[in-house]
Parts: structure tokens; sequence; C-alpha cells
């Protein structure tokens, strides 16, 4: 076994791989940029290494440097993580040039599966099965046309060398054929340098459900049961569990099986998983293989009881596999879901700033945290936003949710947006905890998953005021021995004025003698009392109803979270002119949200334009996202030329409202 790795991976993974490492003795190596420098993973590492810039380009994705790192600390072998050079075949060749141990698969395995078409080639030999269609070579529009017809309509056109639904079209008609095809060509040669093609029959309301397998460098290879990743959004997995809802347990085996065969097929060592896309019966095909470590593993190991990382670290360093297959049991249900900085409101842009104030659920014989931040940490634009990710256990599904419902109602992150209110109305949506489970499914039930914002209601106005009196009332105060800002007007009231968005409300507080308070509220009077209750909560009566809250202040910010998610409200200080923001008619420019590049320009200086119409297109955060106009107005001028890369805050686009 290694006596110390490199992680050459950041974020949550890198934590986790530490985590398994530390238990088994074995030294840790942390590689980190200049963003990272106060990161979690260097923290929870032996050693540490800077390797570069920010940018993953000059860093993560550096092979040099991450060699050169192995090389200064006598690192053994590397950890790939997910993402960044995971399934980089010339990586694990270099690792292996340079006597390191890559923890991984074989390059010619990686390279096998890393096209579409190629990868097809080898499951139909292995008798895997596929979506029924085409993937030849001859790409001359007449013969796909023919095949089309052959394969019978909806049909998919899917560019070889994509990946996460780029390149995609669906044609529901032969008439409709040829312009898809010349669109998906073009954007696969605009995306991929390559417009080569496949056509297969389109599944209408499919599952994505992908199995876990495990080779040794003996000749075994297991399947650790299946995960059922089909709730998900633009092709972002959003939740995924384990076992799949509804699985019959003979399907189970069957699909287990062909991702062996898959994954013999191909001389497979390590933890890799073969997706499937299946039919509402249950019918399943081959889609593609990953060979890495996957970002939602926790829940096969949760049923299983196994720990990936530490099967990894074994079977790299020779070992075998630590268990057979039919010592492989399914324990329970395992749900995990992935806390995002994004703006659900801001169609989902990455949401960047420190986390001023976190609170993750804890973790407990239930609930399993993977992250790679800590309150105060400082979300950026630089990677993916992924904050953590949750798991929860339990004895079956319909517990398991109810348990992640609660927990995401609890979440409480100040400083960025996140996706936790979306997380929460998921797992507690009838439809999904009945079953229904298609990738379809956040798009059908978009009206009941992003609720429009409804304004603040009288509890959060009180919660925020009784917040804002609790820090004029030293706790030992007399009430009536006020010396600091409460002020006695008229008749013993005072007023705390609340911004809800552009709504202003006015609560006014009077003191009773009992020390009471009475609040007047938009919806009536309350009486209520607050004292400090553990942890920086409060412990409130409001009325009849007593509960607990936090209130999170960031200058004249108040964040209330009172069971809902937080609602922000903003304190109106009179003397504070600055708090009114410039509203979409003031604006006179349209600013960048985040760091990236000019990919696409739609607008020129003298166009009219209408409130919403998009004006360009910003690649950030491997995202694409289009600015609109925020009013009715002219282009005054474009600042940046497509190509061009432009900081946050850059004006991109000079814009006269009216
Ligand atoms: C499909 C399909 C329907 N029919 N293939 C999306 C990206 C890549 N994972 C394959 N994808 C799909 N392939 C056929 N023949 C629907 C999808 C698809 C999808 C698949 C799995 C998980 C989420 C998805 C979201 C949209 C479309």
């Amino acid at each position: 076994m290694f006596s110390k790795i490199l992680i050459a991976n950041r974020g949550e993974i890198a934590c986790r791989v530490i985590k398994t490492a530390r238990k088994l003795g074995i030294k840790t190596v942390a590689v980190y940029s200049d963003a990272d420098a106060g990161a979690r993973h260097v923290a929870m590492a032996d050693e540490a290494v800077h390797i570069g810039g920010s940018a993953a380009r000059d860093s993560y994705l550096v092979v040099d440097k991450i060699l050169d790192a192995c090389k200064r600390t006598g690192a053994q072998a590397v950890h790939p993580g997910y993402g960044f050079l995971s399934e980089n075949a010339g990586f694990a060749e270099a690792c292996g040039k340079a006597g390191l141990v890559f923890i991984g698969p074989p390059p010619a395995a990686i390279r096998a599966m890393g096209s579409k078409s190629e990868a097809k080639k080898i499951m139909e030999k292995a008798q895997v099965p596929l979506v029924p269609g085409y993937h030849g070579d001859d790409q001359s529009p007449d013969l796909l046309a023919k095949e089309a017809v052959q394969i019978g309509f909806p049909v998919l056109i899917k560019a070889s060398a994509g990946g996460g639904g780029k390149g995609m079209r669906v044609v529901e008609a032969a008439d409709k054929f040829k312009d898809a095809l010349e669109g998906a060509k073009r954007e696969a040669k605009a995306s991929f340098a390559d417009d080569h093609v496949l056509i297969e029959k389109y599944l209408t309301r499919p599952r994505h459900i992908e199995i876990q397998v495990f080779a040794d460098g003996h000749g075994d290879c297991v399947y650790l049961f299946e995960r059922d990743c089909s709730i998900q959004r633009r092709h972002q997995k959003v939740i995924e569990e384990a076992p799949a809802p509804n699985m019959d347990p003979a399907r189970r085996k069957a699909m287990g099986e062909a991702a062996v065969a898959a994954a013999k097929a191909i001389g497979y060592v390590g933890a890799g998983t073969v997706e499937f896309i299946a039919n509402q019966d249950g019918t399943f095909y081959f889609m593609e293989m990953n060979t890495r470590l996957q970002v939602e593993h926790p829940v096969t190991e949760a049923i299983t009881g196994q720990d990936l990382v530490d099967w990894q670290l074994q079977v790299a360093a020779g070992g075998r596999l630590p268990l057979k297959q039919d010592q492989l049991r399914i324990d329970g249900h395992a749900v995990e879901v992935r806390l995002y900085a994004e703006d659900p409101a801001r169609n989902f842009l990455p949401s960047t700033g420190k986390l001023v104030h976190l609170r993750l659920p804890e973790e407990d014989a239930h609930v399993r945290v993977d992250t790679g931040v800590r309150q105060g940490d400082t979300v950026t634009p630089f990677y993916d936003p992924m904050i953590a990710k949750v798991i929860v256990h339990d004895r079956d599904r319909t517990s398991a949710m109810r348990r992640m419902a609660a927990l995401m109602a609890a979440t409480e992150v100040v400083g960025v947006t996140t996706n936790s209110v979306l997380l929460e109305a998921l797992c507690s949506h009838p439809a999904f905890v009945g079953g229904e489970v298609d990738t379809g499914f956040i798009e059908r039930y978009r009206g009941d998953l992003f609720p429009k914002a409804a304004p603040a209601d009288d509890r959060a106005f009180a919660v925020a005021t009784l917040a804002r009196v609790s820090e004029w009332t030293p706790a030992s105060a007399d009430p009536w021995d006020m010396k600091n800002g409460f002020r006695l007007l008229d008749v013993g009231h005072d007023e705390v004025r609340w911004l809800d968005g552009e709504r202003e409300v006015v609560v006014l507080v009077r003191r009773h003698r009992n020390g009471t308070l009475g609040l007047e509220l938009p919806g009536g009077s309350q009486t209520a009392t607050v004292r400090p209750a553990g942890e920086g909560a409060l412990a409130i009566t409001l009325g009849d109803d007593r509960f607990e809250a936090r209130v999170v202040r960031r200058d004249n910010d108040y964040t209330v979270f009172a069971g809902k998610g937080g609602r922000r409200l903003r304190l109106v200080d009179p003397l504070d002119v600055t708090q009114y923001e410039a509203t979409a008619a003031d604006q006179t420019a349209v600013r960048s949200p985040l760091p990236g590049k000019i990919i696409d320009l739609r607008v020129k200086a003298g166009d009219s334009v209408s409130k919403g119409q998009p004006l360009l297109v910003l690649e950030a955060m491997k995202m694409e996202h289009t600015l609109s106009a925020p009013a009715d107005g002219k282009i005054k001028s474009v600042r940046y030329a497509v190509g061009e890369q432009v900081p946050e805050g850059a004006d991109l686009v000079e814009f006269e409202a009216g």
C-alpha cells in the first residue's frame, strides 16, 4: 500500500479522498491554486504544494506542475478525483512514465470511452444493449436521412464527440431532418471540432440509471448496484439516489451484468460508472461509460456500506477486490443533493461571494456532508460553485426524502444564493416522493418547484424586528431602562423600517409593562417575546406560536431563517441613502455578472431593444449566460468584441432606457 499520495483536485472531493487516506494511515499531499491558498483541502492534507494561478488552466489542469509536486514530495500515487484531469488519458500515461501510480483505469480504457461512437462499437461487440440507431462512419446526409426513417421518428441526432446534451437535436418528422442535421453538425463542429453524428430512436420520458462497477487488476469485476440520476437541470445532476425507485431485482441483475460486461470489454481496472438510459417500462440502453469516481458515489457507499476510495487505493496498489459479488447487499435507501451557489431567480447564474454564514446539516448516523468549504470561505468564479453534497441514508425512500427535505429547509447560507429551496421542494414534492422519476421532471413541475417569489410574511418581519430590538436590549437590561437607541416616541413605541425587495414595511414596536412586546405588522398586531437561545438562535413567541429562528445580519441586510429557507430584508436606515439600488430603468449599462468570455453579440450601437431581449452571450464557469436588456431602450455602445475576456462587473453594453 502507498505511504503517500497526491490528490490532483480541490474542493469536496479532495477533502473526501484525504479523509479515507488518513483512515488508512496514508500521508496526503494537496495541490492548490492562488484562489485556494486558504482552502479546506489544503488545511486537511499533511503537505500542500502551490501549483499556479486561480484559473484551472493555470493550475489543476497543468500536468507538469502536478508531476513536479509529486516529485518534490515523494508521493507514490495520484488520485485525480473527478473533473479536471480525471479522464485525461495523457495525464494517466504521464503518471505512469513518471513512475507514479494513477489511481484510476488504464489510459487505453479512458481513450476507448472518450468517443461515443467508439464506445458504442465496443458495447455492441460485448452485447450490451444499445439504443436502436445508426453510429456508422458514413455521414452522407442522404444515408443519415434514410437511417432516420428506418429507425422511426422521433429520432435524436447526437454529436459523437459531444457530452452533457450539447449538440443534440430531436427530430419529430422526416421533413425536418435535413435542417436539424445541418444544425447539429454545425454545433458539433463549433463545439468539438468534430461534426461526426449518430442517430438514435428518441426515448420520450427517459430515466438516467447508472451502474457502479469496480474491477481489480486480477480479472475480477463486480457491480455495486445502481443509482438513479434522472433529476437533472440542463444536464447537471441535482438529485441522485440508490437504489433506483421501482427497480425490479431481475432488471437490476441484468443491468449490473451488462455493466460488468462493458467494463471487461475494455480491460477496465478501478471504479467506473456505466450510464444507461431507460424507458419507463424498464428497457435500458447503454449511454456512456465514465472512467472516474463519480460525484454521486456516496449514495452507493451508503447502501452497500463500502468506502469506494478505500477500494480504489487497494486496487491501485495491486490488491484484489475486497468483496465478491455475492457478498454485496443493498441496505435501505440513500439520496444525495448537490447544494450549489447559484441563483434560480437569475436563471441559475452561479452566485459568487463570501460565505458570511454557513450552517450545513449536522452529520449523524443518517446524514453525511461532503464539503470543501467552511464559513468565511469565498465561492469564486474559477470553479464549479458546489458548496456541499448532503447525503441521507434511511430505511426506505420515503424516510430518506422526508429527512432530506427537513435538512434542506434548515440549511442556512448567507453571502451567496443557493438552490436549497429547490432541493427542499423536490424532496417534498408528492409526485417525486411517489416515485415519478424521469429527466423531464423539473421542467414538468416548474410551477411547483419555482414558485413566484412571495412577499415576506408577517413572521419574517416579526423575526427580523425582534432581532433588531435584541440588538438594542442587552440581555440583562430592564426594558424600561433603555439607554441606547430605543427612543420612546409619543406613546412609548418605536418603529423599524424594512425593505422587502422594493416594498417598504414599517413595524411599530411597543414595550408592555410585563416585558412582552407589541408588534404592529402588515397583517395586524401580535404580542411577542424574544430571548437568546443556543448557537445564536432566538427563542421567540409570536401570538400563540413558539419557535426558534436565526437572523444573520450583514451591514443592513437581515437574513431571516425561520424554517423556510432564508428571507433577506434590508433595514431602512434613514441616514443611509445608498440603499436604494438603481432600478432597471436607471441602468445605463449591462454589466458582466462574472469574469468570462464574450462568445456571441446579438446587438450593435444604435439598435432599439425591448426589456428581456438577448444582448450577448457570456461564457463563464463552463456555462453560457445570455445577458438581456434590463428595460426597453436603445444601445448606445457595445464595449467588447466576440472572443474578448471580460472581468466581473465590466460594462459590456452602454444602454439608454426609454
Ligand atoms: C437520449 C435521450 C433520449 N433518447 N438519447 C442527454 C445527454 C446525454 N447524457 C444523453 N442524453 C440523452 N440521450 C435518446 N436516444 C435523452 C437524453 C437526455 C438525458 C439523458 C440522461 C439524463 C438527463 C437527460 C436530460 C435530457 C436529455
